[in-house]
């Protein structure tokens, strides 16, 4: 069979050989992180197009260059399927990644220092959600709320008090992790009494939403964003989904607000994504990935852990490390759970009195190993050598976990045409 990427091997060794390598990585391990995903060969194929020549600033039939017939046709498909999927009013697709997105939809709604009440970045949130390391927090004022310290779950009582005190301008409702379902209607519901925006940020959801698997914001919110690559399974990038009202200071803000020519290779990528995404099977996919999430929970609940909320309602789950009496802790169990071919991160969880760079949890999601077709049996099997690799100091153990990894992923293999 040929080279997949024969060009690339003939000009470069040096980066081919890593591309190999990490193929090899991805082949080889089990993927738990909740915001990864592997995209398929018609996607990764779409990104691998003469579309990276073309300079197209502007939008379809309204560009700055020549050139951009063919151009127009491939961004009006996306954005017609991608509006589609999520039931939207309008649609821009040329957001470069997450962050690019939201500071958008900042710039296209609100005056600098204007109030915007967000989840808490150690509850769930997200740097963009006005982390004080960030632009969002420098650029705005951030009130948080916050998770309820017993159930784990979205304090409304603590969202409608604050939104009636502090009268923001904005509520920011979407989180990087939070295991359960987010109520929209519930948030519109305070937006309008204090006569706020809504605005969800839907990047680890979209692909769940997309599938029918989670409740779409939409008509509750008034502006989305989100990337493509987490749920949703497609090239890396993001995408801000708004009512007719928000559509042409949205599409400001974008081009020329924050960002320059859009990057048509994968805008072509993002229509291949929605494409898949409109199709029965995903469907099937963002149902499973959620069975998958809800038998690995069920699993670590027998095996004697505590999982922030007791459970999830989505593709991920939060392990209390801490509160489940273990004797390592986030960092510690990341490079374990590494050494042994297990990949996910560290996390915090609500109320952590550990630091970011070692809190209390890990955060394991269920999107990736769904891709590789694994099913509910596999999801309790894992969390079985998460805990096995957890609990044992042995090294001839931790072997022992790592040969049933491979084993494991040798009978789920990953991108099979994919020749190198
Ligand atoms: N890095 C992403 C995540 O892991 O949730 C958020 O941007």
């Amino acid at each position: 069979m040929n080279n997949y990427y024969k060009h690339l091997a003939s000009v470069d060794q040096e980066v081919y050989s890593y591309v190999k390598m990490e193929l090899e990585r991805q082949r080889n391990t089990i993927g738990l992180i909740a915001s990864e995903n592997y995209a398929s060969l018609a996607v990764l194929e779409a990104l691998a197009t003469p579309l990276n020549n073309k300079y197209a600033e502007g939008y379809p039939n309204k560009r700055y260059y020549a050139g951009n017939k063919i151009i127009d046709s491939i961004e009006s498909i996306a954005i017609d399927r991608v509006k589609k999927l999520f039931d939207a009013e309008h649609a821009n697709v040329q957001p470069h990644a997450g962050a690019t997105a939201n500071m958008s939809v900042y710039l296209a709604t609100l005056n600098l220092g204007d109030k915007i009440l967000a989840l808490e970045l150690a509850h769930g949130g997200h740097l963009t959600h006005g982390s004080n390391v960030n632009f969002s927090g420098a650029a705005y004022k951030f009130v948080h709320y916050h998770l309820d310290k017993e159930t784990g779950l979205i304090d409304f009582e603590e969202v409608r008090k604050l939104a009636l005190e502090h009268k923001p301008k904005m509520i920011l409702c979407g989180y990087s992790a939070y295991p359960r379902k987010i109520d929209f209607k519930r948030f519109r519901e305070i937006a309008d009494e204090v006569n706020a925006i809504l605005f969800a940020d839907i990047a680890h959801i979209a692909g769940l939403v997309a599938g029918k698997a989670h409740e779409n914001p939409f008509p509750y919110a008034d502006i989305v964003s989100s990337t493509t690559h987490k749920t949703l399974r497609g090239p890396r990038g993001a995408i801000i989904l708004c009512k007719e009202k928000f559509a042409k200071a949205i599409d400001k803000a974008v081009f020329p607000g924050t960002q320059g020519g859009p990057f048509e290779h994968c805008i072509a990528a993002k229509a291949v994504c929605f494409k898949e995404a409109l199709q029965p099977e995903f469907k099937e996919y963002t149902r499973q990935i959620v069975k998958n999430a809800q038998a690995m929970a069920e699993e670590f609940i027998n095996l004697g852990y505590s999982l922030v909320t007791n459970g999830t309602d989505n593709h991920l789950l939060l392990v209390d490390l801490v509160k489940s009496k273990l004797k390592v802790f986030g960092k510690e169990a990341q490079e374990k759970l590494e050494s042994v071919g297990i990949i996910c991160n560290r996390n915090m969880v609500p109320y952590d009195t550990r630091s970011p760079f070692d809190p209390s949890g890990i955060r394991l999601g269920t999107p990736m190993i769904t891709t590789r077709n694994m099913k509910e049996s596999e999801s309790r099997y894992i969390a079985e050598l998460v805990d096995k690799t957890l609990k044992t100091e042995s090294k001839t153990e931790l072997e022992r976990i790592h040969e049933n990894v491979l084993d494991l992923s040798s009978k789920f293999p990953l991108y099979k045409d994919l020749v190198l």
